[in-house]
């Protein structure tokens, strides 16, 4: 039995928690398990304007050869495929990014102000390939602070079943308060089942993947928005407060220096903006 299991929640209780509108059970969940699902986010007709905007996305991106890829293997996986930057896209992503559920999540865990870091999709398709296990705050060098520096929430557009690889979870691995070493690859996880029309908050140290999709047909998307502490913005806002020549004319050293040449984070649609 691996470490992160002796640390989970005690024998006997469910692998990952009964899902709960209730903020304050949400947040104990989160606590313990690292994880909480909320169901029955996505009412009226936002799940079809979501879910269509993204399909959308998705094909227009694969119609002009600029389709991403995700998961263990890039090379092999053909059929995954990522969705930078939704909030570009369409405005249902708004409704997604902004929610007030996602947001009242993001101030009880992270505090105020925060930053919404990123919102991209993940779309598993029939025989998809497994994500690497991973923490989402892998940019926070170690030790950890015993807080989560992000927080993940996860707006599930289709059906997630374990068919379908939805994310897999090692619950109570964020209290082991480190990302997984390559040795840690085979912990058992839990599948995240929640059907389309949930949201799955989970914080950034709780260790977590894309499942394998062993469906014939079926795709499985998911919207990723990730919200961190503010704590390394730049102080100035160098992309809006900049003379247009400095960056025109600026050295490789210099474009790194106000975030325009990067690697990992501030990409623009995940790839360094100069
Ligand atoms: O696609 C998923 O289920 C998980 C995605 C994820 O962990 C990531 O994109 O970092």
């Amino acid at each position: 039995m691996s470490l992160a299991f002796e640390q989970a929640p005690a024998r006997g209780s469910p692998a990952v928690p009964a899902p709960t509108r209730d903020l304050a059970q949400g947040l104990k969940n989160i606590a313990e398990y690292g994880l909480t699902i909320v169901p029955d986010v996505l009412i009226g007709d936002a799940l079809k304007r979501a879910r269509d905007a993204l399909y959308r996305a998705a094909e227009s991106d694969r119609a002009r050869g600029r389709e991403q890829k995700f998961g263990l293997d890039y090379a092999d996986d053909d059929t995954n495929q990522r969705v930078w930057n939704v909030l570009s896209r369409d405005p249902a992503f708004e409704d997604l990014a902004f929610h007030r559920i996602a947001v009242d999540y993001v101030k009880a865990v992270l505090g105020w102000p925060a930053l919404l870091g990123n919102i991209s999709a993940n779309i598993t398709g029939p025989g998809g390939g497994e994500m690497v296990l991973h923490a989402d705050q892998i940019f926070v060098p170690e030790p950890w602070a015993s807080e989560p520096q992000g927080l993940n929430v996860a707006w599930c557009l289709d059906d997630f079943t374990e068919a379908r690889g939805a994310t897999r979870f090692v619950p109570g691995s964020h209290r082991l308060n480190r990302a997984p070493r390559p040795e840690d690859a085979q912990t058992p996880t839990a599948p995240m089942a929640a059907p389309a029309v949930s949201a799955v908050v989970f914080e950034s140290r709780v260790w977590h993947k894309t499942g394998h999709n062993r469906t014939a047909a079926d795709r499985r998307a998911g919207v990723f928005a990730w919200y961190t502490r503010p704590i390394y913005r730049t102080q100035e806002n160098w992309f809006l407060s900049l003379r247009p020549e400095i960056r025109q004319f600026a050295s490789e050293e210099a474009l790194v220096l106000l975030g325009y040449k990067t690697v990992g984070l501030g990409l623009v649609n995940g790839a360094s903006p100069a």
